[in-house]
């Protein structure tokens, strides 16, 4: 018999980003990375392993997923079926606890619940270290959603050694705003765009070596809580990943001319006293760094030029928590 098991995930974004992998079947990353994880964006994801059932079902939102969503979630279920020697099918139901239309539904948080409700269904009992590696499967950033605070995916070379482990607990008042662009554009996936990237940009493997050196000076700024130092590395490491899109064959990029003025908005803040860093995903919408001393007075300015309904405010968020009852 089997237990229907509940897990939150909270997601995460990288202050070092991971962008390009070297191992696309294990998704074994070209470099090491380092993130934040978020407290008011996450997923409850629900599993039950149903002798009765004769095909796995995926609902996100209430609503039954098909095509490569489906499959996304069969290849993390099929994984945990491997490891628990079990062939039952299973009912899977995912919410996204993400404020409507942000465009910000993160297959970080998603395939970080899925992996540990999915495996604590199986009867599995893995250790946080066995649960990064299992959600790495699902996606990559995925492997950072089982800590809280700020946590660094260890690149590894191979499954084995591929997975996050806890830097630091980030309690001493860290925030991330969010500018919200939401204008439809023809969108490339993480996925794609960093398969696109390392197969034909020039740039990647600087990207790559520069990157796990600025994950250890990421490190130490940490350490010191040297939060400027943070900003300055987050800020390059952005931008550093864009500029690989721009060498690609065709190029491309997710910067919206939106994106551009809000990061310019943010670094002329910078120039007025305010202590705060952008950062951009595989999408237009740009994140700020922020310490909570200046959250009201930077939130109030965010407010004023992109309009209260484009903010999005989010502090540090915990680990990830079994919920079933
Ligand atoms: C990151 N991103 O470090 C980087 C920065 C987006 C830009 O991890 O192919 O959805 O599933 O491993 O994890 C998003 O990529 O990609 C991502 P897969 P994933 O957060």
């Amino acid at each position: 018999m089997f237990e229907k098991r509940k897990v939150r995930a909270h997601t995460n974004i990288a202050l070092i980003k991971y962008w390009g992998k070297a191992d696309e079947e294990y998704i074994i990353p070209l470099n090491s990375s380092l993130s934040l994880t978020l407290n008011d964006l996450y997923a409850e994801t629900s599993v039950l392993f149903d002798p009765a059932l004769d095909q796995d079902t995926f609902y996100l939102d209430g609503e039954k997923q098909n095509g490569s969503s489906l499959k996304k979630v069969q290849h993390v279920l099929d994984l945990v079926r491997q490891q628990a020697d079990i062939e039952v099918k299973a009912r899977v139901d995912s919410q996204n606890f993400v404020p409507t239309a942000a465009g910000l539904a993160s297959s970080a948080s998603g395939m970080a619940a899925l992996a540990a409700s999915a495996s604590l269904a199986a009867g599995l009992d893995l250790d946080k270290k066995d649960l990064s590696r299992l959600a790495r499967r699902g996606s990559g950033s995925a492997s950072r959603s089982i800590y809280g605070g700020l946590v660094q995916w260890q690149k590894g070379s191979n499954d084995a050694d591929s997975y996050a482990i806890p830097i630091d607990p980030a309690d001493w008042g860290l925030g991330m705003y969010f500018i919200l662009i939401n204008k439809e554009q023809k969108k490339v996936s993480s996925r794609s765009g960093m398969k696109q990237t390392v197969e034909t940009s020039p740039y990647i493997e600087e990207w790559a070596r520069t990157t796990d050196e600025d994950v250890e000076k990421m490190k130490e700024a940490i350490a010191q809580r040297d939060f400027t130092q943070m900003g300055l590395l987050m800020e390059r490491s952005a931008s550093k990943m864009h500029a690989t899109t721009l060498g690609a064959i065709e190029p491309f990029t997710y910067l919206l001319p939106e994106s551009l003025h809000a990061i310019q908005f943010v670094q002329a803040l910078r120039q007025k006293g305010f202590d705060c860093y952008f950062t951009m995903d595989a999408g237009p919408n740009v994140k700020v760094l922020i310490k909570e001393e200046q959250k009201a007075a930077i939130g109030q300015l965010l407010q004023e030029e992109f309009g209260p309904d484009k903010i999005l405010y989010s502090d540090v968020g915990p680990d990830i928590q079994d919920i079933t009852n």
